[in-house]
C-alpha cells in the first residue's frame, strides 16, 4: 500500500536532521535529570485504536461532502488502517462498528492480518434503524418503553460480541441515543430502569475475558434529556453490571470546560475506567482532531493516566473517534495518533516527585510549572525516533503525501456525491 522504498527515501530526508534534534533534546532532557531512551522506548510501546468509520468523510447534519477514494466498505477502511499504521506504527487496533462493518469475521481477521492489525472494542448501533429491522429506535432502543424493541437491541449486543469473539476483541462499547427531547416525555427513573435491565441481559452473555464499556454523552440526538448523560450515570451502571462493566470516556462528550482530567482520576480511582475516544472540540461532541483545539487539556488527561499508570486492573483501551469533515481522514487520523501518543510522552516527562513535593507544600505556582515545563518540551524529536525505530515514517504526513496512496485508491473506488447527503 505504501512503497517501501518511497518510506526509504523520505526517512533518509530527514534523518541526519532527526539524528541532531535527538541527540539536542537527549542532551537537554539529560540536564533535567531525565534519560530520552527510557521516553522513547515508552513512546513506541505506545498504541492507540483507529474507528473503522474514521476512514470515511463523516459530514455533519447539514452536508456531507465527500473525498476522492472513500471507502466503499470494511475492507477498503482496512486498508486505509493498515496505511495509518505502517506511517505511524502507533495504531496497532481498529475498533469496528456493527452493523456499519457487518462482514464474514474470517474475512476480516485475515485482510486485518495483513497489515498486523488486531481489533479494539466492538461498537454495537442501537441509535439508527436498519433495512428490514421490526422494531424502530426512534424512541429508544435499550430503555424503549417496549419490550420487543429493548429485546432487538439487546439481542444486536449480544451479536456483536459474537463477531468480536471470531475477531479477537475483548470488549464492547454501548452508546445508545436514548433519551428525550421535551421535559415530561418520558419518566428519568423508569427510563433508567430498562437501560439497565437490558444492559444486565447483555452483560450475562458477556465471556469472562470480555470487558463492558458505557459510553457517556451529554446530549445529541436526544437534547432534553439523555439517558447516560454523564459519567455518574456511567459509574452507576458500571458498579450495578459488575466488575467485567466499566467506563468509556469520549472527550468530546461533556459540557465545555468541565474537568475531565479530574474524571479521569475518579473513575480510576474507582476501578471503572475502561477506555477513551479520543478527539477534540470547542463546542459539543465536534469530534475534530485530537489536540488541535485543546492540547493542554489533552495532556492533562495523560498527566492523570500517567500518575495513576501502576493502579492494579488499570487496563485501557485507547482509541479514536473523530469525525472528518474538511480534511483527508487518513491524514486526520495520522496527525491524531501522533497527538495522543505526543501527550503520553509529554506526561511521562512530569519530574512527579518535584510534583508531589510542591503540592504537599502548597507551592501552587511552582507545582503548576512543573507540568507546564513538562507540556512545553517538544518531544517531536522523540516521537519520530520511535516511528522511525518501529519502521515507520519520520513525518508521515509527508510520506503519505508523496506515496501517493489517496491518488491510487481513487482510481479504484468511485467517486461518491455528497450531494442532498446529511449525516451517516
Ligand atoms: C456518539 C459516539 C459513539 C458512537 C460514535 C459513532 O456520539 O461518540 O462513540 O459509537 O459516536
Ligand atoms: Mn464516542
Ligand atoms: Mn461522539
Amino acid at each position: 500500500m505504501i512503497d517501501p522504498t518511497i518510506l526509504e527515501a523520505e526517512n533518509a530526508k530527514r534523518s541526519a536532521a532527526l539524528q541532531a534534534d535527538y541527540e539536542a533534546l537527549g542532551a537537554q532532557l539529560a540536564r533535567r535529570g531525565i534519560e530520552i531512551e527510557a521516553l522513547t522506548t515508552r513512546a513506541m510501546g505506545f498504541g492507540v485504536a483507529v474507528p473503522s468509520w474514521g476512514t470515511g468523510t463523516g459530514g455533519t447534519r447539514f452536508a456531507r461532502f465527500p473525498g476522492l477514494g472513500e471507502p466503499r466498505h470494511i475492507f477498503d477502511k482496512l486498508d486505509d488502517c493498515g496505511v495509518i499504521h505502517r506511517l505511524t506504527a502507533a495504531t496497532p487496533k481498529v475498533s469496528l462498528h456493527i452493523p456499519w462493518d457487518k462482514a464474514d469475521p474470517a474475512d476480516l481477521k485475515a485482510k486485518a492480518a495483513e497489515y498486523g492489525l488486531g481489533f479494539d472494542a466492538m461498537n454495537s448501533n442501537t441509535f439508527q434503524d436498519q433495512p428490514g429491522q421490526a422494531q424502530s429506535y426512534k424512541f429508544g432502543s435499550l430503555s424503549h418503553t417496549d419490550a420487543a424493541t429493548r429485546a432487538q437491541a439487546v439481542e444486536h449486543n449480544l451479536e456483536c460480541i459474537e463477531i468480536g469473539q471470531a475477531l479477537g476483541s475483548k470488549a464492547l462499547t454501548v452508546w445508545i441515543g436514548d433519551g428525550s427531547n421535551f421535559p415530561g416525555q418520558t419518566s428519568l427513573s423508569r427510563q433508567f430502569d430498562r437501560y439497565l435491565q437490558s444492559m444486565k441481559a447483555i452483560y450475562a452473555g458477556l465471556p469472562d475475558d470480555w470487558r463492558l464499556f458505557s459510553e457517556h454523552k451529554m446530549y445529541e440526538p436526544a437534547f432534553y434529556s439523555t439517558v447516560v448523560q454523564d459519567w455518574g450515570t456511567s459509574l452507576l451502571t458500571a458498579q450495578e453490571l459488575g466488575p467485567k462493566a466499566q467506563c468509556l470516556v469520549d472527550l468530546g462528550h461533556h459540557a465545555p470546560n468541565v474537568n475531565i482530567e479530574m474524571i479521569v482520576a475518579r473513575l480510576v480511582r474507582a476501578g471503572k475506567l475502561g477506555g477513551f475516544h479520543f478527539n477534540d472540540s470547542k463546542y459539543g461532541d465536534d469530534d475534530l482532531d485530537s489536540g488541535t483545539i485543546e492540547p493542554y487539556r489533552l495532556f492533562l488527561v495523560f498527566n492523570e493516566l500517567v500518575e495513576l499508570e501502576n493502579t492494579p486492573g488499570l487496563d485501557l483501551s485507547h482509541m479514536i473517534d473523530q469525525s472528518h469533515n474538511v480534511t483527508d481522514p487518513i491524514e486526520s487520523l495520522i496527525l491524531s495518533a501522533g497527538e495522543i501518543q505526543r501527550a503520553f510522552v509529554q506526561a511521562s516527562l512530569v519530574d512527579r516527585a518535584a510534583l508531589a513535593g510542591y503540592q504537599d507544600a502548597n507551592d501552587a505556582l511552582m507545582a503548576s510549572a512543573t507540568l507546564r515545563a513538562a507540556f512545553r518540551t517538544d518531544v517531536e524529536p522523540i516521537l519520530a525516533m520511535a516511528r522511525l525505530r518501529k519502521g515507520g515514517a519520520i513525518d508521515p504526513i509527508a510520506t503519505y503525501r508523496s506515496s501517493g496512496y489517496r491518488a491510487r485508491v481513487s482510481e479504484i473506488r468511485p467517486r461518491v456525491s455528497g450531494a442532498g447527503g446529511g449525516i451517516v
